[in-house]
C-alpha cells in the first residue's frame, strides 16, 4: 500500500477577496510562515503555493490568489 504523498498532488485555487487593508496578506502569510509579516499593498494580485507536507496524509498543492482590494473582476 502507497502513503497518500506517494500520489500525484491535488491541486486548488483559492481567491482571497475583501477590502482594502482588511489582513488578507497578512492571514495568508501567517498560513504561509506562521509569523506576522509587514505587508506593503498589493498590486494586481500576488500568488503563493502552500503544500500539506505531513507525512502520510494528502498531499495538496493551494494556491492562494492575494488580490488588491480594488481589483476589477470583468
Ligand atoms: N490589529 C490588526 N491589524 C491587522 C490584522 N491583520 C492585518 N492587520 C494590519 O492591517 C494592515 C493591512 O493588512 P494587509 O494584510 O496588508 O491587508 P490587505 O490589503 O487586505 O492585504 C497591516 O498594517 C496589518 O499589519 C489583525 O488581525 N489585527
Ligand atoms: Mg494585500
Amino acid at each position: 500500500m502507497g502513503s497518500h504523498s506517494s500520489k500525484v498532488p491535488l491541486e486548488t485555487q483559492i481567491l482571497i477577496l475583501g477590502l482594502d487593508g482588511s489582513g488578507k496578506s497578512t492571514l495568508l502569510y501567517k498560513l504561509k510562515y506562521n509569523e506576522a509579516v509587514v505587508t506593503v499593498p498589493t498590486v494586481g494580485f500576488n500568488v503563493e503555493m502552500l503544500e500539506t507536507k505531513e507525512k502520510d496524509s494528502w498531499h495538496i498543492l493551494f494556491f492562494f490568489f492575494d488580490t488588491t482590494g480594488a481589483l476589477c473582476l470583468y
